[in-house]
Parts: C-alpha cells; structure tokens; sequence
C-alpha cells in the first residue's frame, strides 16, 4: 500500500512540530506550509528536516501564506494529501485584542480559504480545524461539544467562525471535516509568551541566577492544561475515525494562573512571593475566567485521555527550561 501523505499548516508552532513527529513516525509523507521571514522560522522542526535530495527525506516544506488562498489550492493540486492538519493561525489571545482585523484574516479567513482550496482542487482530503475552548469563554463550566460559545477575544470570535465553517463545509459538501476544540496545552516547545511557557522559563532563569523577578497579569484566571503531543495524538484519532466529527480534548481538571506559577517555584524549592510582580500590561479587555473540558466523547469514541496532568506538567516544563539555561550557560 502507498504512504498517506499529510499537509500540516502551523508545521512551525507547538503543536505542528509534535503532529508532524507524530506522523512520521507511523510512515505518512508529511507536508508542512511555513511562512517566508527574514530570520528562520524552523527552529522547532529542523531535528525532522532533511534535505530534499536525500533520497530518505519524508518531510517537504512548502513557502505559503494562509492570506494567499491561490497558493493554498496550487499546492493541495500538486501535494494531494490524504489528510490536512490545519493549525496555522494567529493562536495569541492578548495580541488579537491588538490586532484583530489580521487575526480575523489569518485565524478566521485563513480557515475558509484553505476549506474552499480543497474543495476547488477537488482534493478528497480528511480535514482537521484547530478549534479552541476560548470559544466557550463566558460560559461556566464544565465545557462539552454542547456548551454554548461566548467567545471573548477578537481570537476566539475568529475561531467561533472557522469552526460554523467547517461544520457547513461538512454539511453542504460532504467533507470529512472535523472540528478539535482543544483546551490549553503545553510543553518544553509552548511559544514564550503565552503564561506557562513564561513562568517556566523565568524559574529556570531565577534558579540559574539569570534574573531576579517575573512580571505578570491576571493570576486569578483557571485553566484546564494539558501536554500537547498527547493532544496531537487525539487530532490524529479524528481523523481516523468512522464518521467526521467535533470533540472536545481536555484533563478536565483545574488550576489557576497562580496555582502554576507556585507549583513551578516550588519545583526548584523558591517562594513564589518573593519574585512575582504585577504588570496590568498583561490584563485582556475581555477575560475568560475558568476553564474545564469535559472530554467524555474523545475518550467513548476515539478512546482518547489525557495521562500527564497540571503538576507533572509544570515538572516537565520547568526541568525542560534549565536544561536549556544549562546548556546555553
Ligand atoms: P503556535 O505555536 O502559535 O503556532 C502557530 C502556527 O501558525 C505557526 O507555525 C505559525 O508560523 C503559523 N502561522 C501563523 N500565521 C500564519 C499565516 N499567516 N500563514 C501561515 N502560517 C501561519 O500555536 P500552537 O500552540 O501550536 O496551536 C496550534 C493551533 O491550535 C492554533 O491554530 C491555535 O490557535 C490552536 N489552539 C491551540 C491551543 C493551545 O493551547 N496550544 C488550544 C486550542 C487551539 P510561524 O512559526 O511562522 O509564526
Ligand atoms: O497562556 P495564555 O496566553 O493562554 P490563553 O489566553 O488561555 O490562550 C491559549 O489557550 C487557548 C485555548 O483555550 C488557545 F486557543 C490559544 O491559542 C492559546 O494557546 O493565558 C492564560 C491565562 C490568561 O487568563 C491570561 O490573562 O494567563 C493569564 N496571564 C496572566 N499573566 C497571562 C499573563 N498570560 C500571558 N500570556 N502573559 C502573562 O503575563
């Protein structure tokens, strides 16, 4: 049987470099679009890269915009994946409230023109749409497939669209499309400015002598994280399922801003107290106050569950922060 072949948009992020080790790992020729920038962008990936001409190469990027929707439908012609991943997106939920008219085009948009490039390149791929929980925002919880939206972020809004976009291209089209409305994940690869992957790294720089204070905002807000590569594995599942779906990936358990923030201090045997200032820089117009999936249906259907949980993660990630200050020193 020939290898599937898979496209990944956000092959760069977090969440893009796991899927695409993932994948690659059971045999799928992977594609992945990256954006043109002046400074390399790969940092992420390049352990899985190889030169094209090496006859051994299973991992193809291509150059791409999800603004550029005539490149999105010119490339799906000439790859003709099986399966797309589509993570790309302005995923910052602060920065949406800068810019939202981009994060409305890229987030949002983004999502259609790549929908709407599969449909006119009649490429009969199974698709994947990275929905959020900050599309449930206002609404208590716990969250399922059944909550309602109240997004609270121009980030959120774009997502809330995308998401009513793959379920009609479902719908009036019969695409395999599926919505994943996956709750925070994390990991030694999080962004450096979303709040877990900004606490971990200033521990290790606290604990290594490299700084002295943190600077953060709301620590009252509570999350439902998880370990991303276990939350690429449940996007994968999706999309080998029996019928296309929407499911909601999460540990259903909770913790606050500030209950990682002390669990990560006290993981290298410091007082939080001591290092932690506000900046109300960091506070959001709109903010989404609590957090809670309940994941019931990925676990019945796709017998998917989380294993690694809020304090084993902080351990991961603060560990994963001064090996690296280590080896920088
Ligand atoms: P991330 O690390 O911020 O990665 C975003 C990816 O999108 C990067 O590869 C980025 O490329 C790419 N991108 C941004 N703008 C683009 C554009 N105009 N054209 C093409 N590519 C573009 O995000 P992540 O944490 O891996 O999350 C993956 C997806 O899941 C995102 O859609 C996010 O919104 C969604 N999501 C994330 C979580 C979470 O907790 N991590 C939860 C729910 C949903 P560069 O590297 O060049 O910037
Ligand atoms: O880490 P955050 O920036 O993540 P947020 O806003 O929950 O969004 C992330 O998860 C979503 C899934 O629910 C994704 F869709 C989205 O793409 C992204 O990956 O902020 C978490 C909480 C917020 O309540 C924020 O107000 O931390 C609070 N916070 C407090 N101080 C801070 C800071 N957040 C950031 N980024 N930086 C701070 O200094």
């Amino acid at each position: 049987m020939s290898e599937k072949i898979a496209l990944v948009t956000g092959i760069t992020g977090q969440d893009g470099s796991y899927l695409a080790e993932q994948l690659l790992d059971k045999g799928y020729l992977v594609h992945g679009l990256i954006r043109r920038s002046s400074t390399f962008n790969t940092a992420r990936i390049e352990h899985l890269y190889r030169d094209p001409h090496d006859p051994e190469a299973r991992l193809f990027l291509h150059y791409g915009d999800l603004t550029d929707g005539t490149r999105l439908a010119s490339l799906l012609e000439r790859i003709g994946p099986q399966e797309i991943y589509h993570l790309g997106a302005q995923s910052h939920v602060r920065v949406s409230f800068d810019e939202p008219e981009f994060t409305g085009d890229v987030t949002g948009l983004g999502t259609t023109r790549l929908l709407e490039a599969i449909r006119m390149a009649e490429v009969p791929a199974r698709f994947y749409q990275a929905s959020s929980s900050e599309m449930f925002g206002a609404t208590p919880p716990p969250q399922d497939e059944q909550a309602k939206f109240y997004p609270r972020s121009p980030y959120a809004v774009a997502k809330v669209y995308a998401y009513w976009m793959v379920r009609n291209y479902r719908e009036a089209y019969g695409m395999f499309a599926c919505n994943g409305i996956l709750f925070n994940h994390e990991s030694p690869r999080r962004g450096e400015t979303f709040v877990t992957r900004k606490i971990t790294m200033a521990v290790a720089a606290i604990a290594t002598g490299r700084a002295h204070e943190l600077y953060l905002g709301n620590l009252d807000a509570k999350r439902d994280w998880g370990f991303a590569p276990e939350y690429t594995d449940a996007m994968w599942r999706m999309l080998q399922a029996d019928e296309p779906d929407d499911y909601v990936v999460a540990t259903g358990t909770s913790y606050s801003v500030g209950d990682f923030v002390r669990m990560a201090f006290e993981h290298v045997g410091l007082d939080w107290e001591k290092y932690v200032k506000f900046d109300p820089r960091y506070l959001r117009p709109t903010e989404v106050d609590d957090l809670i999936g309940d994941a019931s249906k990925a676990r019945e259907v796709l017998g998917w569950q989380a294993s690694v949980l809020p304090p084993e993660l902080v351990g991961i990630m603060v560990d994963a922060d001064i090996a690296a200050a280590g080896a920088s020193a």
